[in-house]
């Protein structure tokens, strides 16, 4: 349902912008700030806080939301990068978001949506992203091929997410070395943090690994710790919270 609401947009988008046009934008010249590289960062757990008002699968989790003071909040806290979710339908964001967040932050940033088209890569370089998200189980290999060159072609990194293990032979680890697990299936809801373990190990390539959903607590970070993951990305544990800025800290001690 989601995918076929994008490809919806992305024909309303194509309307309103030559391919061009975002050329001129906000910041499709600006330099990246080098989102691979910090979540890759060795010697400890990077940390990417996302900001998310709401989800399919909850509705709406924080009423007093505030993109610009949930960022603020999280790099003072400690974040090494944020995701900002700017799917308007299902996940309460907006485009907006990102540029707002790049001007109040000095942390690299992630788009994170439902991409399926160049167009939207255009898009999230102009307002602001530092970094993609695709998501393998919605794309074909040509898809992840096509999109991640042009993430490339305009400096914006790529994280690659999977879900499970039936999806490793899509993906060539050459070129997506930046790779995101998601512990929650994206049908059924349901979390389970051993996902990040079992694909990993079927994994033998030199990749940063980032384990994204159901995160929140400390025991979780030593689990995955424990299993060497690069990165954790936390969304609904820091939204529902109330002081995220206080929780994020717990979790970079
Ligand atoms: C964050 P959580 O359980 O901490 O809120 O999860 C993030 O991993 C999740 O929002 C997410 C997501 C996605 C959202 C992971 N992959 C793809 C939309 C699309």
């Amino acid at each position: 349902e989601i995918v076929e609401v994008k490809k919806e947009e992305v024909k309303n988008l194509k309307k309103k912008y030559s391919f061009n046009s975002f050329n001129s934008m906000e910041y499709f010249q600006s330099q990246s700030r080098s989102f691979k590289k910090t979540v890759s960062n060795q010697k400890k757990i990077s940390i990417i806080a996302e900001v998310k008002k709401a989800s399919p699968s909850k509705g709406i989790i924080q009423n007093n939301f505030n993109h610009i003071r949930i960022s603020e909040a999280y790099q003072s806290a400690g974040a090494d990068a944020i995701s900002v979710l700017t799917d308007e339908k299902f996940f309460k964001g907006h485009l907006n978001f990102l540029s707002d967040i790049r001007k109040q932050t000095n942390i690299p940033l992630l788009r994170k949506d439902f991409l399926i088209d160049e167009y939207q890569i255009l898009e999230a370089k102009a307002f602001g992203a530092d970094a993609i998200l695709l998501i393998s189980e919605i794309l074909s290999i040509n898809q992840i091929k096509d999109l991640t060159d042009c993430a490339i072609e305009n400096n914006l990194d790529v994280l690659l997410e999977l879900h499970s293990e039936n999806e490793i032979s899509k993906i060539d680890f050459n070129r997506n070395d930046l790779i995101g697990i998601n512990n929650r299936d994206l049908k059924t809801f349901e979390v389970d943090l051993t996902t990040t373990e079992r694909v990993l190990k079927k994994i033998d390539k030199q990749i940063t690994s980032v384990s994204e959903s159901g995160i929140s607590k400390r025991d979780d970070i030593e689990y995955l710790k424990s299993i060497n993951v690069n990165a954790i990305l936390v969304g609904e544990h820091f939204m529902r919270s109330e002081n995220p800025a206080d929780e994020l800290k717990q979790f970079t001690e």
